[in-house]
């Protein structure tokens, strides 16, 4: 029996659906450390269907604590609910809070009843010296990085610096049953893994900005290989999915990884998450090529825009030429393009949407190989240059842990803009969804499935067009997706 217990809670719909889960990075991360001095068990809310009667299971041997981390909205709502449980069943055993939602909003999370540890950052660290100080009874003032209630005041420890990656173990992927991790990602078993952590740039609506303040450190090319070679070995990966949200930052690393996963992993294929248009722009041919000739399956690409106005608002950085120009030079090679697009920004225009509507089918016209995500719904998180702009123009904050796991951009109204906008840009969104089906192959259900293949042509025209009319499918969907809650 574990003396540390962690729990993933569940992400909701947007993985019941899938065939498979993800590895629980953030999760694995917290265990990195700890997992070398104490017994660590994970449980995952939404692989376990008894999660309560193994977490009491695990509360008879009296842990040390039990952790969970959460992304803002409905992962918050389901790590509410296990920590409830907790409460409820052991009214003294420490909980403590990391992840993203509790880095952003440290002092209102720890406020909560239901929390009385947060860890604000990279948790590897932190929760190990949290748990010896629980086990000795010591002073935990010590412990830097976290949020906690002494005598009903609110302390906090200076924040911690940033890990070195290269110093970290592999994570400790054994903890977990794999086997349900290793999701047929193009038609392979692959999995997600991070090579950097952070983003130098300056967007104005992303957390880079807030909760890594901008810095960005990554592991060496030859300690990607070997997290590479690790997954290849002991788990038959086929195909990695970088989770990173820079992982070109730094051109002479990113080379170098690149050359040595084409020699030491020839038959691997790989992907990345999040890449920036200007950094493509500088690359030369030799340079893509080369990505080309590692098996490159896909590069991830954030455009967000295809308004120059709100590309300037959101401090993108990049031009809209930039993009036409890039998207016409990787039509030459295998590895193709998907580019990343939101909308409902404050002062954003029915105009500007329509510019980022055209540019998507702009790029499908110039590169048979392009490919779009949906035009996501700008989602406003706090600490953020645009959070405060979005408040200003009439955006209620909210106040408590119950209130912000309401909040997503599905549920929550896009309050900044006119009220027929808001209908536009909801309807926007779920039709460019369905137009890509790009996460189709993750899907479970061969019903589901069809429906997609069916839907997308009407969805194309809808999105292409702008035209919404009678648009009862979001309805469908709903009904659908409720089966699978
Ligand atoms: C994988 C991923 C997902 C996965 C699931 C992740 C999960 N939590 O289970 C999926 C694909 C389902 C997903 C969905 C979404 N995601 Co997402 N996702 C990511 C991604 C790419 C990687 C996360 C990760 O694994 N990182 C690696 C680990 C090691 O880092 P970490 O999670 O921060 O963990 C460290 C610390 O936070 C801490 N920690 C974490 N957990 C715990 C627990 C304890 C107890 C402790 C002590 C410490 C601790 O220690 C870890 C090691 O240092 C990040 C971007 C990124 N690169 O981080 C976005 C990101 C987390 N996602 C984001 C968003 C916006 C979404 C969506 C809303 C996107 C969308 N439009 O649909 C949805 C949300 C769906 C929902 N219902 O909630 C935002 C989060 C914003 C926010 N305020 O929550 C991010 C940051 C991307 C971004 N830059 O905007 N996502
Ligand atoms: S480039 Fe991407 S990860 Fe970096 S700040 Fe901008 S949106 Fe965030």
């Amino acid at each position: 029996m574990a003396d540390i217990v962690l729990v993933k809670p569940s992400v909701g719909w947007y993985d019941t659906i899938k065939s498979h889960l993800d590895v629980p990075l953030g999760i694995l991360g917290a265990a990195t450390l700890v997992n070398q001095e104490y017994e660590v068990k994970i449980i995952d809310q939404q692989l376990d269907q008894e999660w309560k009667k193994h977490i009491r299971q695990e509360l008879n041997q009296n842990p040390l604590l039990v952790g969970m981390g959460a992304m803002t909205g409905e992962q918050l709502r389901h790590a509410i609910e296990i920590a409830e449980f907790v409460r409820q069943e052991e009214k003294k055993m420490p909980i403590v809070w990391g992840g993203i939602h509790p880095t952003l909003m440290p002092e209102q999370t720890i406020k909560d009843a239901r929390v009385d540890y947060v860890v604000k950052g990279e948790g590897e660290v932190t929760i190990k010296e949290l748990a010896k100080s629980l086990e000795k009874g010591k002073s935990i003032d010590t412990v830097q990085g976290i949020y906690y209630k002494d005598n009903g005041f609110i302390k906090s420890t200076p924040q911690r610096p940033y890990a070195d990656m290269n110093e970290l173990p592999i994570m400790p992927f054994e903890l977990l049953d794999m086997e349900k991790y290793l999701p047929k990602n193009f038609g392979m078993k692959s999995i997600i893994l991070e090579s950097s952590r952070g983003c130098p740039f300056r967007c104005t609506f992303c957390r880079n900005t807030t909760s890594y303040f901008r810095r960005w450190g990554a592991l060496r090319p030859e300690k990607v290989i070997e997290l590479m070679q690790h997954v290849k070995e002991k788990y038959g990966v086929k195909a990695v999915h970088f989770q990173d949200e820079n992982f070109f930052t730094d051109i002479n690393r990113a080379k170098e990884t690149v050359g040595l996963i084409k020699t030491e992993l020839p038959d691997m294929q790989w992907l990345v998450n999040s890449l920036r248009i200007d950094t493509l722009d500088r690359m030369d041919r030799d340079f893509l090529r080369l990505i080309d000739d590692s098996n490159c399956i896909q590069l991830k690409i954030g455009v967000e825009s295809g308004s120059p106005r709100i590309l300037k608002m959101i401090k993108k950085d990049i031009t809209v030429e930039q993009v036409i120009r890039v998207n016409r030079k990787l039509a030459d090679f295998k590895t193709s393009p998907l580019y990343n697009f939101m909308c409902a920004f404050p002062h954003e225009t029915v105009e500007d949407i329509r510019k980022t509507v055209n540019l998507i089918f702009k790029l499908y016209h110039d590169n048979k190989k392009a490919k779009s995500s949906a035009i996501n719904i700008y989602t406003p998180y706090p600490g953020t240059e645009l959070y405060d702009e979005t408040i200003k123009m009439g955006f209620k904050e909210p106040e408590t842990l119950d209130e912000w796991s309401q909040y997503s951009f599905e549920k929550t109204e896009p309050v900044w803009l006119p009220k027929e906008q808001q209908r536009l840009v909801k309807s926007l969104f779920f039709s460019s969804l369905f137009m890509t089906g790009y996460d189709e192959e993750f899907i479970n259900s061969p019903f589901i499935k069809l429906g997609i293949k069916l839907y997308q042509p009407i969805a194309k025209f809808r999105t292409k067009n702008m035209f919404f009319k009678g648009m009862i499918e979001p309805k469908i969907k709903e009904m659908v997706v409720r089966n699978y809650e």
